[in-house]
Order: structure tokens, then C-alpha cells, then sequence
């Protein structure tokens, strides 16, 4: 049995935050006690690990990436392994992928593919979603088996007909299924049909630039499919997840809902918090590495973002990595807007960026673990292995710097992807040291873990309904 002790740091989780020295026993957290106590200096340990003046925190959980995944005739650039290894370097120590059921085929066959790619690869835990692309009697009767075997969440689209796009009718059954099983909804809220109408047209006229993507993505047409989602769910007694929520007036279809006692919940991402639609104008053709689905939007939606977070109006932010390179996949979409593939990559910088949110006030420490780690752990089953520091939890623990200054960069970064769409973003803080279930993976400036160490993580259904 392997033990370590952190010792003198400040541990934040999202209940309290107190100074404490935390025990790590073969892959657990075994103890914490106050800084050189007798009960702390008891305690004989394998390694120290030393975190005077530095926090500690849980690792992070990101409940939205797509590693590996087929997307505009191409697929995302970062795969199991170095995704998670990427996320290793930011901090977050889980992450819940996508799974896709291929259209006219079995959830079962979109779930083992998404195993394949997985397995023996990661850095760190994963778990999975599933993005039910056909939903018909064989893959709503599927459904049940899943959450089951703890694939609990699954994603539909009201967005991208012809690809992944459910219809009303489709979403309302597969509603209620859920409501009969306790999986949990996941929508993405974007009048996919109207999109469409509007992307036809700005290409007939000409409009084939990737800032023509920010302008037919409208905000009422997400508010809209937030608005219908809402009551689909209401109808079919269903809770529902709203994924990257980027716009104001679908924070007010979320705000009113929840202030009706609904089980109604929302993720918004670092890229709606911290950029703005501008970016897509960029000259040449440096708008697509801007380019996702929502859009980025005018930077008055920020404030209404980082109001529903304060006010939980939104519970999570996870990042929709969804990485493409700039040279031959965005590129793609050279001549003609809707053809650049969807998706920005983020997954290393969400606990950092979020922790400069807490440098300039916008949130405090708690309520950042709380949005990046322990609400995302509850709220897709994770909890409470993951997500908090306590005895029993899996030690999934970062040691944070909230002093050292870090300039982000592709240079720099570990994401398997060309670009960064943060280049020149300048940080307070840092991570130091992460520790996956009690293996040290990130030392310093070194990665010290491998591939294969990370484990799939079955999920109950989610905390927040319990
Ligand atoms: N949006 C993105 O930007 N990328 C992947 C899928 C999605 O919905
Ligand atoms: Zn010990
Ligand atoms: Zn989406
Ligand atoms: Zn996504």
C-alpha cells in the first residue's frame, strides 16, 4: 500500500475551504487533519507532498468532451490518450465523453466503439454519455440497459438535421423513457431547421466567411429550442440538462424555470464566459478557429452568463472540447462557413481560466470546485468518489499554485491541436502537482503518469434528483 500525505495546503472544496493536511491511502482519501496535529504527524507516509501556501483541490471533472469524434467529414484531433493527458495538465482528473449511436445502428454498437477507443489509452478516469442520433422503438428500449450499466445521460440535438437532429416527437419519447428510468436528457438548444433556412440563404448570397456562423446561429433560436426543450420535458416529467448555454435569453428560459421548481439544469463553457463573437471576424480565415455550435456571441451575453453561474441558474461549466486543427480540418470549411468542423479545444485551461474568474472577482474559490468539480460529479452520477475532498473519495487531488503567472499558448499546451484560442491569455495561477487516484501524473512541469492508468467509471444517475 502506497501512502502519501500533502501537507500545509489549503483545501478547497465546494462546501469549506480549510487548512488541513490530507492522507492518501492506495488510491484514497484516507484522512485529513488539521496542519501538524498529532493525528497528522502520526501518520508515517510513503511520500510528502509539500502544499504550504498553495490550495488543494479536487480534480477536475469535465462532463463535455468529444475525443475522437466524427464531425464534418473529419474528426476531433485529440484521441483518448492525449486528451487526457491534456486534461491531466489542466487539473481535471475525470472526464465524460461522448459516445455516438451511429445513425440506423444500436446505441450498443456507438457504446463499444466509444470503449475501443478508450480503453488502455487514458491518462486519466472517463465515463461516457450517449448521443442518441436515431431514436426509434429497439434504441429507446436500449436505453434502459445503459443506465443500467451506468452510461446514464444522453444527448439530443435539436440542432444539425440530417446528422444528428431528433425531432419533437423523438425527443418527447425519449423524455419519457428517461423519466422512467432515471437517465437525464441532455439537450443541445438550437433551432436546427431555422438554422439551416438562414445558412442556405447567407451562402446564396455570397455570405460564406466563418462570421456568417455567428450570424445565422441567432440567440432568439437558442432561447427558442431552450424555451420548447423546457416544456417537452415538463410534459414528459422529465429533468433536462441544457449543454453550452451561450446565450442571455436562454439564461432567462433556464432562470424561469427553475424559479418555477423545475428539475431543469445548465452548462455554459469557458469559451461563452471568456470570448466573444468578434473573434469570428477575424481577418483571413482565423475566424474558424472560432467556429462552434452555439456560437460565441456579443460579449453583453457574458454577464448574464457569469450571473447565472453566481446565481445557479447554470450548475456546470465543462469545456465541449472539441479540438480541430486550423491546417486541413477547419480549413475545410474555406469558401463556404458551414463546412468548417464544430468545436473548439479547451479541456486543459477550464480550471485555470476559471480560476482567474476568482482572481478578479467574478466567482469565489468554493464556487469554482463547486461548478468545475463536485456539482459536474453529482450531477452525472460521480459523486461521491469523484468531485470532493473527503475520506473515501478516490484522490483525484490537484495541488494549486493561486500565485504563479502562466501565459497560455499552443506553444505550450498539451492538446493535440495547432492552435490555441486563448494564445496570449495571461493567467494568475496554476497547476503544480495532480494526482490521479493517488499516482502522481503531473510533477511540476513533467507528466509522470501513462497511458492506461486511467479507468472507465461507471455512473448512477444523477445526485441532484436524490
Ligand atoms: N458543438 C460543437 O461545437 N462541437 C461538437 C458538437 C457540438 O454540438
Ligand atoms: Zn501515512
Ligand atoms: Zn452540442
Ligand atoms: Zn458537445
Amino acid at each position: 500500500m502506497t501512502t502519501t500525505a500533502l501537507r500545509g495546503g489549503l483545501v478547497i472544496t465546494a462546501a469549506e475551504e480549510t487548512y488541513a493536511d490530507v492522507l492518501v491511502e492506495d488510491g484514497t482519501i484516507a484522512a485529513l487533519a488539521a496542519p501538524d496535529s498529532a493525528c497528522a504527524r502520526g501518520w508515517s507516509c510513503d511520500r510528502t507532498i509539500d502544499a504550504t501556501g498553495k490550495y488543494v483541490i479536487p480534480g477536475g471533472v469535465d462532463a463535455h468532451t468529444h475525443l475522437d469524434f466524427p464531425f464534418g467529414g473529419t474528426a476531433s484531433s485529440d484521441t483518448f490518450e492525449t486528451g487526457t493527458r491534456a486534461a491531466a495538465w489542466g487539473g481535471t482528473t475525470t472526464i465524460v465523453d461522448f459516445a455516438v449511436q451511429p445513425r440506423g445502428g444500436a446505441l450498443r454498437a456507438g457504446l463499444d466503439a466509444w470503449h475501443a477507443k478508450a480503453e488502455g489509452v487514458c491518462a486519466v478516469d472517463y465515463a461516457f454519455h450517449m448521443i442518441l442520433s436515431d431514436v426509434n422503438d429497439s434504441s429507446l428500449k436500449e436505453l434502459d440497459l445503459l443506465v443500467a450499466e451506468g452510461v446514464t445521460s444522453f444527448k439530443l440535438f435539436m440542432a444539425y438535421p440530417g446528422v444528428f437532429y431528433s425531432d419533437d416527437g423523438q425527443i418527447l419519447r425519449a423524455m419519457q423513457r428517461a423519466a422512467g428510468n432515471g437517465g437525464l436528457v441532455m439537450m443541445h438548444a438550437e433551432n436546427g431547421i431555422a438554422i439551416d433556412v438562414l445558412v442556405q440563404q447567407a451562402l446564396d448570397a455570397g455570405r460564406t466567411d466563418p462570421r456568417y456562423h455567428g450570424e445565422v446561429r441567432k440567440a432568439l433560436l437558442e432561447a427558442e429550442a431552450t424555451h420548447r426543450a423546457i416544456q417537452l420535458a415538463r410534459v414528459a416529467g422529465s429533468p433536462l440538462y441544457v449543454v453550452h448555454v451561450s446565450a442571455e435569453e436562454a439564461v432567462a428560459e433556464l432562470a424561469r424555470a427553475r424559479d418555477a421548481g423545475l428539475p431543469v439544469f445548465g452548462e455554459t463553457c469557458p469559451q461563452y464566459l471568456f470570448l466573444s463573437v468578434d473573434k469570428l471576424a477575424e481577418p483571413g480565415f482565423e475566424g474558424a478557429k472560432y467556429v462552434c455550435s452555439t456560437p460565441l456571441r456579443p460579449r453583453e451575453h457574458q454577464a448574464a452568463l457569469w450571473r447565472g453561474l453566481r446565481t445557479d441558474d447554470l450548475q456546470v461549466v465543462s469545456t465541449d472540447h472539441c479540438p480541430f486543427c486550423f491546417a486541413g480540418q477547419k480549413e475545410l470549411g474555406r469558401g463556404d462557413f458551414s463546412k468548417i468542423p464544430n468545436g473548439l479545444p479547451g479541456v486543459e485551461h477550464r480550471m485555470d481560466l476559471l480560476h482567474q474568474a476568482v482572481v478578479e472577482g467574478r466567482i469565489g474559490r468554493r464556487r469554482w470546485i463547486e461548478i468545475a468539480c463536485a456539482a459536474p460529479a453529482r450531477m452525472f452520477g460521480l459523486a461521491p468518489r469523484k468531485g470532493t475532498i473527503a475520506p473515501g473519495a478516490d484522490a483525484d487531488i490537484v495541488v494549486y499554485d493561486p500565485h504563479a503567472r502562466q501565459t497560455l499558448s499552443a506553444a505550450t499546451h498539451h492538446m493535440n491541436v495547432d492552435h490555441s484560442v486563448y494564445e496570449g491569455k495571461e493567467i494568475t495561477g496554476r497547476v503544480e502537482t495532480v494526482l490521479s487516484r493517488g499516482e502522481v501524473v503531473i510533477d511540476g512541469r513533467e507528466f509522470t503518469g501513462r497511458a492506461g492508468h486511467g479507468r472507465y467509471v461507471p455512473r448512477s444517475t444523477c445526485q441532484y434528483l436524490t
